[in-house]
C-alpha cells in the first residue's frame, strides 16, 4: 500500500506564538477579541434574471456555524444570487448556529420537508452515505486545491448524484476545511501527549478510530452541544478548522491548540427533494448555479482567513503550536493503520482513485 502523502504545505518550526504575545494579549485581548474579522467582499451577482412559473417560493436555509463563519458568509452570498436572479420570486431565509437543528437534525428536516436547505459536514452523514467516509481518512488531501480537484471533478459529481436520494438533492460542495486540535489541558506535539485526553469527535466511526489510534479517549457528540461540553469539562478537547474555533469562541474555553491539519472536511449543499420537486426546472438550475458560486466564494473566504485567524487566536491568548514536518510525519505514520481498517468498508477503488488524483497533482 502506498504511504500517506506527505503534507507539502509549508509548516514552520514548532513554536509557541502565544508566549511571544502574552503581554499584548493581557493588554489588548478583550479589544482584539471584539474586532470583527474582515471578510473578502462579495463578488458581483452575474447572470440573467431567470424566469420561473409566476409563483413565489420561500426557502429556509439552516447551517450549524455562527454568523461570523465563512459558512454564513457563503450563505449570505447564496441569498443575494438567488433573490436577485429570481427577481424576488425566491425568498431565502437564513438560520445559523443550528437554530433549526444540528447537521443530522437538519438533514432529517429536509427529508420530512420541514426545512428546504442545509449544508452539513459530510462526516456525520456516513451512516446514510458510506462513501463519504473517504473524506474522513487522515491526511488525505495535502492541499485544499487537491480537495477542489476531487470534489469539483468526476468523483465529487458522482457523489452528489449518489447523495440525491432518500428525500435529498445534493447540489454542491463548499468547505469546512482542515481540522485543528484544541484542548484545555496541555500543549500537544506528539500522539503520546494525547493520552487520557477526552476529545469530542463528530458522529463518525473513522474519527473515533483516529483518536483512539492516537491514544486519546474520543467521544462523539453533536456540534451544537460542544461549547457547553468544553466549558463544563465534559470533554477536554475538540478538533475543527481555525475559523470554526474562532467563530464558535472555543478559544474562550480551550487554552491549547495544535495545527494538525489531520482531516479536510467538506460541506455538502443539500435541498429537500419535496421542495425541489415543486420548483420549475429553471429555478432548480438557478439553485445549482448559486450553490456552485457559493462554494467557490465560501472556500475563498475560508482560506483567506485561515492564517489570520490562527494569529488572532494566539494574540488573544491561546497557545498555538505549529508542528514541524517531522512531527506531522509521526502523526501520519501512527494513523496509517486507519487506512487498513477502513479500506474494505469504504472501497479500495475509491480510496485509490483519490490518492492517485492527489499524486498526479
Ligand atoms: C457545523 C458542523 C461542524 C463540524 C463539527 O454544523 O461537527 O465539528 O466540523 O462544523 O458541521
Amino acid at each position: 500500500m502506498k504511504t500517506v502523502p506527505t503534507q507539502s504545505r509549508a509548516l514552520p518550526l514548532c513554536r509557541s506564538v502565544a508566549s511571544l504575545l502574552t503581554a499584548a494579549a493581557l493588554g489588548l485581548g478583550s479589544l482584539t477579541a471584539q474586532a470583527a474579522t474582515e471578510m473578502p467582499p462579495f463578488p458581483d451577482v452575474t447572470g440573467d434574471v431567470v424566469q420561473g412559473d409566476g409563483s413565489d417560493y420561500s426557502l429556509k436555509f439552516n447551517i450549524g456555524l455562527t454568523q461570523s463563519s465563512a459558512q454564513y458568509r457563503g450563505l449570505e452570498y447564496f441569498k443575494q444570487i438567488v433573490e436577485q436572479r429570481s427577481d424576488g420570486h425566491i425568498n431565502v431565509q437564513m438560520f445559523h448556529s443550528a437554530q433549526l437543528g444540528d447537521d443530522l437534525q437538519s438533514v432529517s428536516a429536509l427529508q420530512a420537508g420541514t426545512l428546504e436547505m442545509t449544508s452539513p459536514s459530510t462526516s456525520p452523514m456516513v451512516s446514510m452515505f458510506p462513501q463519504f467516509a473517504v473524506f474522513d481518512l487522515p491526511f488525505l488531501f495535502p492541499e485544499p486545491e487537491v480537495a477542489d480537484e476531487v470534489l469539483d471533478g468526476e468523483i465529487g459529481q458522482r457523489m452528489l448524484e449518489e447523495a440525491s436520494t432518500q428525500g435529498l438533492v445534493a447540489i454542491g460542495w463548499s468547505e469546512n476545511g482542515y481540522r485543528q486540535l484544541t484542548n484545555s489541558n496541555r500543549p500537544v506535539t506528539q500522539p503520546s501527549d494525547l493520552e487520557g485526553l477526552k476529545i469530542r469527535t463528530m458522529q463518525n466511526p473513522i474519527h473515533l478510530d483516529i483518536w483512539r489510534t492516537l491514544g486519546a479517549n474520543p467521544t462523539p457528540m453533536s456540534f451544537a452541544e460542544l461549547f457547553t461540553a468544553l466549558e463544563q469539562h465534559v470533554v477536554d478537547g475538540q478538533e475543527n478548522p481555525w475559523i470554526t474555533i474562532q467563530s464558535s469562541k472555543f478559544n474562550e474555553v480551550q487554552q491549547y491548540a495544535t495545527e494538525t491539519n489531520h482531516v479536510y472536511t467538506p460541506f455538502i449543499t443539500l435541498v429537500s427533494e419535496r421542495f425541489w420537486n415543486r420548483l420549475p426546472e429553471s429555478y432548480q438550475q438557478l439553485l445549482r448555479e448559486a450553490a456552485t458560486q457559493m462554494g467557490e466564494y465560501e472556500r475563498h473566504v475560508s482560506r483567506s482567513l485561515n492564517d489570520q485567524i490562527k494569529a488572532d487566536l494566539a494574540s488573544e491568548g491561546m497557545e498555538v503550536t505549529e508542528l514541524t514536518p517531522e512531527q506531522v510525519q509521526v502523526f501520519q505514520e501512527t494513523l496509517e493503520p486507519v487506512y487498513d481498517n477502513w479500506r474494505d468498508k469504504i472501497g479500495g477503488e475509491l480510496i485509490d482513485s483519490i490518492r492517485n488524483a492527489v499524486q498526479t497533482e
